[in-house]
């Protein structure tokens, strides 16, 4: 008889969250992995903004959501965990509510395992709601913790979330060995950890009311930027044959008229000719008539004229861009990803193929540790000049990456002890040289008001 492993997608709870094509791919990717060794998966999606039931919670506002698969979740506003009860927002409970999320439970056939994901840092106090609500309802069955938070804060994740299990990493690196730890059997099914194409595609059948899927290319990234957790997280550089890419496209875009995909890469665009090239060229070939979205900053130092006009022909709707600072000295202090040039190249191939300047998004990063606004202000100016749409985007400092201790030293909150300290809109680093107020004239100046 198949034996049962429940997961679970958490709420988020946070001052503000907007679903940017937010969905729990590496859980989905579990969930296949799961079942090709012959395991019954039954999922929950706490965050799922079409939760039929959710038409009874009378409290609960309906969500605008847009025809492209983003929009707003529904919101609950909840009491703030005593690190933050002197921030003077709102905090909420973004998703379905836990009468909803108690009555899935109580639907099924008792798990033998439960998988919880996590995700921000900042994020765990909506894990640790789902792991308690478990524990109420199934006593005594094993509830294993993994995902980014478990990653990068390990100890904190042991200690206080109250899983059985925190695995940090890979699933599919670590899962086997517990399996074979609880129920006695190693997973026949193991994939090649070099080769992504060998890990079986992520499970989006369990998501059937998503009109839009993730994707993912790669993982990790070549390069070492001092403020990112990519190498953290992966730290080699791994790709996939571009053509099963849009193979997989092609499958959701045929089986559920998916027209909506966004990329989770980390580097989508490095090593354009035997990567994005060929995947776009495929993309118009076959003719898919998609949309095609990456929230995640791109790099502007890949963008040509050739990759520019491939994007656009392929569908590229919502295209962000990491430039993060104009700052010289800062560009190369962080890692070198980009500069000035790259930029003012960039967006001028992107207007040949066609985007027009709001089309461009591009990401600054506001609140690194000793960054002024003056600095902030003059990436804006430089974005606009050079015809473009600046996006502010606060800084989170990360544990394990090169600025972590500069970020420390920096900060007025115990970032160290209490990764709610992480949240962006805390704008931890900062300093006086750049104040919340001055923060919100940055605001009003990005928008272009
Ligand atoms: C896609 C993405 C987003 C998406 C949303 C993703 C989501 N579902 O929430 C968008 C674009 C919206 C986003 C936004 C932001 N993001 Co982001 N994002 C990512 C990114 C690039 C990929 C995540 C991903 O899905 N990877 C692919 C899957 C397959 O991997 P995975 O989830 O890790 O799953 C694997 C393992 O973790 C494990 N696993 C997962 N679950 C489980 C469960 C169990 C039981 C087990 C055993 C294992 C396991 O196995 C899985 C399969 O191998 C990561 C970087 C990265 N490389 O992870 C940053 C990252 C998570 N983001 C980050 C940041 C900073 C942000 C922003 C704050 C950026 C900004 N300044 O605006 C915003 C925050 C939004 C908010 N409201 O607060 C930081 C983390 C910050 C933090 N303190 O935690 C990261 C690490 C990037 C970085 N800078 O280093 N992000
Ligand atoms: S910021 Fe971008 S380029 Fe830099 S290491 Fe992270 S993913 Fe790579």
């Amino acid at each position: 008889m198949k034996r049962n492993i429940l997961l679970i997608n958490p709420w988020i709870h946070d001052f503000a969250a907007y679903d940017f094509w937010i969905k729990p791919l590496g859980l989905l990717y579990i969930a296949s992995f799961l079942r090709k060794n012959c395991y019954n998966v039954h999922f929950i999606d706490c965050l799922n903004p079409a939760h039929p039931e959710m038409r009874h919670e009378k409290h609960i506002k309906r969500p605008r959501r847009k025809s492209r698969g983003d929009g707003k979740y529904p919101k609950e506003n909840i009491g703030k965990p005593d690190p933050l009860k002197d921030i003077s927002k709102r905090y909420n409970r973004y998703g379905i509510t836990p009468r909803i999320f108690r009555e899935e439970l109580l639907g099924i056939e008792r798990p033998e395992m439960v998988f919880v994901t996590s995700m921000m840092t900042y994020w765990y106090p909506g894990v640790f709601e789902v792991i308690r609500i478990v524990r109420e309802t199934f006593p005594g069955v094993p509830i294993v913790l993994g995902g980014n938070y478990v990653t990068l804060c390990p100890s904190h994740a042991s200690e206080n979330s109250g899983a059985d299990f925190t695995l940090t990493g890979e699933g599919e690196r670590n899962i086997p060995d517990l399996l074979k730890d609880i129920f006695g059997n190693y997973p026949d099914f193991i994939p090649d950890l070099d080769d992504l194409d060998s890990y079986p595609p992520p499970a989006f059948d369990l998501m059937p009311t998503s009109n839009h899927i993730s994707i993912l290319t790669s993982k990790g990234c070549p390069y070492r930027c001092t403020y990112c957790a990519s190498h953290v997280l992966n730290n080699n550089f791994r790709t996939r044959d571009p053509i099963k890419v849009v193979d997989e496209i092609e499958y959701w875009n045929n089986l559920r008229g998916i027209k909506n995909f966004s990329f989770y890469d980390d580097a989508l665009l490095v090593y354009p000719e035997a990567r994005a090239v060929p995947m776009l060229k495929e993309i118009i070939k076959r003719r898919l008539a998609c949309n095609f979205h990456c929230p995640n900053g791109l790099h502007l130092r890949e963008i040509t004229e050739k990759t520019g006009k491939l994007m656009f022909r392929a569908g590229f709707k919502t295209i962000r861009f990491g430039l993060e600072t104009s700052n010289v000295k800062r560009q190369i202090e962080t890692g070198g990803k980009v500069d000035n040039e790259d930029l003012k190249e960039a967006v001028a191939y992107l207007k040949e193929a066609g985007y027009i300047s709001c089309d461009i998004g591009i990401y600054i990063l506001c609140g690194l540790p000793g960054q002024s606004a003056s600095e902030v202000r003059e990436s804006i100016n430089l974005v606009r000049l050079y015809g473009a749409n600046p996006i502010i985007a606060e800084f989170s400092p990360i544990p394990g990456t090169p600025i972590w201790k500069e970020a420390v030293k920096s900060s007025e909150y115990d970032i160290t002890g209490e990764p709610l300290f992480h949240n962006n809109s805390l704008l931890p680093c900062q300093g006086e040289q750049l104040t919340y107020e001055m923060y919100r004239d940055l605001k009003t100046l990005a928008r272009g008001h």
